[in-house]
């Protein structure tokens, strides 16, 4: 069979805005990749591409002369909610193009309204909800086969004019069995992450785990509660991959907390010293302020690691609890000192608008952001995705001010869009001149300018910076 993956054209300035766009982040779609990977290996004779829309910078008109050139048999989109509309218009675009395609729907927002998507789809076929290797490797299979699909678990689809269900996969429980994402099917050479990630380029993205224990309520978990890891050998396996093909500089962990098993995390680092991979390499990655000690920030720093992304969210403890982010603001000290004195640089993540945050509690934040003093911060507006316990609390309220999923984006401030959710008693124009104000009040300190100069020295990190600095500086506050 031939299959086509897909990832809908939604580009950077779409999501941030005319002027930060410049600097946003063109990332690889590893579900993808995973997905090609998992087909290569069991489904040996079919024949796959991806076609990454926003990397290609392909609009509608590029993809169906594509798709007319190649006539795959079987299409997929991998969709995020702020692509929801555009993915939708592609699927018609194919389907008008190819009439005999079927076209399958995957990731985070399909997988959390199976039934809705089919309902407003009416051109896509199936759905994989979830962790999705397997589950399109069966339903593949089936459609091949010409066989029922009812026993392929985890997918929704229509059969007689009726939505049905099928009993949900559980995950996978060894993620060690997933074959290593298919990157040679992906545009590498036209990737850049956002310029706070990476100093050299190529840096790429790399997971070592799958699924999160804790319960922020903010937070659209795709791959559950239990969490996974790569074993060692893995993990160094698919560096070794990036090192030595794509000749990456850098790796961005990209795991939602990778410091989770710090015992893991340690054999890790001692393993990729052992292998000198430290000396080829620096990495990054993003974890909680709870689940960092000093020793294990020693290990890191040694092992090549050069910065780290905490979600912080709010200098007001109030709030954090409200949240369930489960920690505290002596944690977020401790480990912003410790990460700081053994020589890692701090990025720390910010929300704006929370949930009954009064304006003080938004001062408070800001004033926290100097405080703590990161290397770094990125605030953003909280959007109540769905999926997540927060989306439940607000979505029959009218603190929720619309259901247009292409504007469940974060960086409304810069965006122009408007804002989807606005906490009872505040006002959606001021949160969005403060997330720039946050923003702006950080870089724009002497302090923070001289701190980085040092990091000026190849000619894509001048642009990103002046790019950077340009857009904050546009911005009206
Ligand atoms: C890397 C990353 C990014 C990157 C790249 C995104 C990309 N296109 O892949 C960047 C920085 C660009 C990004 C941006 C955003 N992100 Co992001 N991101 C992630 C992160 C950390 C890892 C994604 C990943 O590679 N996962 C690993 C792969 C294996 O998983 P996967 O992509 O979900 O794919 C699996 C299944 O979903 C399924 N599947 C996926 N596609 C398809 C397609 C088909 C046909 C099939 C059958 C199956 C299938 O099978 C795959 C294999 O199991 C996830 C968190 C997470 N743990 O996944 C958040 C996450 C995906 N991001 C999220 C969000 C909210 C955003 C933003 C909206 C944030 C913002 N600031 O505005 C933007 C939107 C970007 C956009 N284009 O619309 C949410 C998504 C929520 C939602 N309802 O959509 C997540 C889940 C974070 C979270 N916990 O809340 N993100
Ligand atoms: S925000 Fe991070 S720590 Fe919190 S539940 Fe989501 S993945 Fe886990």
């Amino acid at each position: 069979m031939k299959i086509t993956l897909i990832q809908p054209a939604l580009s950077s300035s779409d999501r941030y805005g005319k002027h930060l766009g410049k600097v946003g982040p063109t990332c690889e779609p590893l579900g993808l990749a995973y997905l090609a990977a998992a087909i290569r290996e069991r489904r040996e004779d079919d024949e796959i591409e991806i076609i990454d829309a926003v990397a290609l910078k392909y609009k509608s008109e590029d993809l169906k002369n594509h798709l007319l050139r190649t006539k795959p048999d079987v299409v997929g989109l991998g969709v995020l909610t702020p692509m929801y509309l555009v993915a939708k218009e592609t699927i018609d675009m194919i389907h008008e193009t190819l009439p005999d395609c079927t076209i399958v729907f995957g990731g985070p927002h399909p997988s959390i309204f199976p039934e809705i998507t089919l309902e407003e789809n009416p051109n896509v076929d199936y759905i994989v909800i979830g962790e999705g290797e397997w589950t399109f490797v069966e339903l593949l299979d089936s459609l091949e086969n010409k066989c029922d699909v009812r026993d392929v678990k985890g997918i929704a689809y229509r059969k007689n004019g009726k939505i049905v269900m099928n009993e949900a996969r559980p995950f996978v429980k060894d993620i060690d069995e997933l074959p290593i994402p298919a990157r040679d099917l992906l545009p590498m050479e036209l990737y850049r992450p956002a310029p706070t990630y990476y100093i050299e380029a190529p840096s790429y993205l790399m997971l070592t785990t799958r699924g999160c224990p804790f319960m922020c309520s903010y937070c659209s978990k795709v791959f559950g509660q239990t969490f996974r890891h790569h074993s060692v050998d893995r993990i160094l396996r698919e560096v070794n991959i990036l090192i030595n093909k794509y000749e990456a500089k850098e790796i961005i962990f990209r795991d939602d907390t990778f410091t989770i098993n710090a015992d893991h995390v340690k054999n890790l680092c001692k393993a990729m010293i052992n292998q000198g991979i430290h000396k080829k390499i620096r990495w990054t990655c993003m974890t909680r302020v709870n689940l960092v000690t000093k020793d294990l920030l020693e290990e890191m720093k040694e092992a090549g690691c050069w910065s780290i992304h905490y979600g912080v969210e709010s200098g007001n403890q109030r709030l954090l609890n409200l949240i369930k982010k489960g920690i505290t603001i002596q944690q977020i000290q401790n480990a912003f000192k410790w990460t700081r004195e053994v020589g890692i640089e701090t990025k720390a993540f910010f929300m704006i608008g929370l949930p009954t945050e009064t304006p003080e509690e938004t001062l408070r934040t800001m004033e926290f952001t100097r405080e703590l003093d990161p290397d770094w911060i990125q605030a953003t507006i909280t959007v109540p995705y769905p999926g997540t316990a927060l989306y439940n609390l607000v979505k029959d309220t009218d603190t929720l001010k619309s259901f247009k999923w292409e504007d469940y984006q974060t960086w409304a401030g810069w965006s122009d869009t408007d804002l989807i959710y606005v906490p009872e008693g505040r006002d959606a124009d001021d949160l969005k001149m403060l997330q720039k104000k946050v923003m702006r009040d950080f870089y724009f300190r002497p302090k923070f300018i001289l701190r980085q100069l040092k990091f000026l020295k190849t000619p894509d990190r001048i642009k990103a910076y002046f790019n950077g600095g340009y857009a904050l500086f546009k911005s009206k506050s």
